[in-house]
């Protein structure tokens, strides 16, 4: 019950206190098609060089699921660096970022992907594109084994960037400047479980300064991880 009003307050941009955390989020709605909101200062200084700490080291060429295979590929529309933290709650300062999303978006800490960190440098970005897997092609098919469609998808920002770089909603008309702390989250379903076609977005070209985000990708249902399946 509780958890159901901290939803129906923030739905209308009232800071929430999330009682089992003690602490208090910062809402906005952006659209409601698609349905995006930002939340102001999610992480705090530390949380951001942590993960950028955890990732530096093991940065390679970013890649997307292919939907002829349902595997991970590279691809020239993704020129970014990045790595996955290798599991949910890894340490104690993941482990409380993975249980904030939780509590924010009411679904369980094992519907989510681990922790994807993704780095850009000047000139690098990510090519306009659904988040959600293609179901009427054989690697969707393939991907949506595990844990179902991607429901939802929260952007941590890890640092500020100089210029360029925002992520942005073509059909909301929306630039989202990437802010320490700061974060976004989408929904790339509707309310039904329909993939929304307006959730297209991209990471526009970084300009100047490197960016740093954090990405989370929530399932409908449960999501193995490598290791688990
Ligand atoms: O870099 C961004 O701002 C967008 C990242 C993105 O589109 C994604 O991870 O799906």
């Amino acid at each position: 019950m509780f958890k159901c009003l901290i939803v129906v307050l923030s739905l209308f941009g009232i800071a929430v206190n999330l009682q089992a955390h003690q602490e208090i989020l910062d809402i906005e709605i952006l659209s409601w098609s698609p349905r995006i909101i930002l939340l102001h200062n999610f992480l705090s200084e530390e949380e951001c060089h942590h993960l950028i700490s955890q990732a530096q080291p093991f940065l390679a060429r970013s890649q997307i699921v292919d939907d002829k295979s349902g595997k991970s590929v590279p691809h020239e529309g993704r020129t970014s660096s990045g790595m996955f933290l290798e599991r949910r709650g890894i340490d104690p300062i993941i482990q409380r970022i993975e249980e904030r999303i939780s509590y924010l978006t009411i679904m369980p800490v094992k519907n989510g992907e681990t922790i994807q960190i993704v780095q850009y440098e000047p000139g690098q970005a990510f090519a306009p594109h659904h988040d959600y897997y293609e179901p009427g092609s054989v690697g969707g098919q393939v991907a949506l084994k595990n844990g179902g469609q991607r429901m939802a998808t929260l952007i941590m920002y890890l640092n500020s960037t100089e210029k360029g770089g925002e992520t942005v909603f073509p059909a909301a008309n929306l630039k989202v400047f990437p802010k320490k702390g700061n974060a976004i989250l989408f929904y790339n379903c509707q309310p039904d479980g329909k993939e929304d076609p307006l959730s297209l977005h991209e990471g526009a070209p970084v300009v100047k300064g490197s960016k740093w985000i954090a990405t989370k990708w929530i399932h409908f249902e449960e999501f193995k991880q490598r290791w688990e399946r």
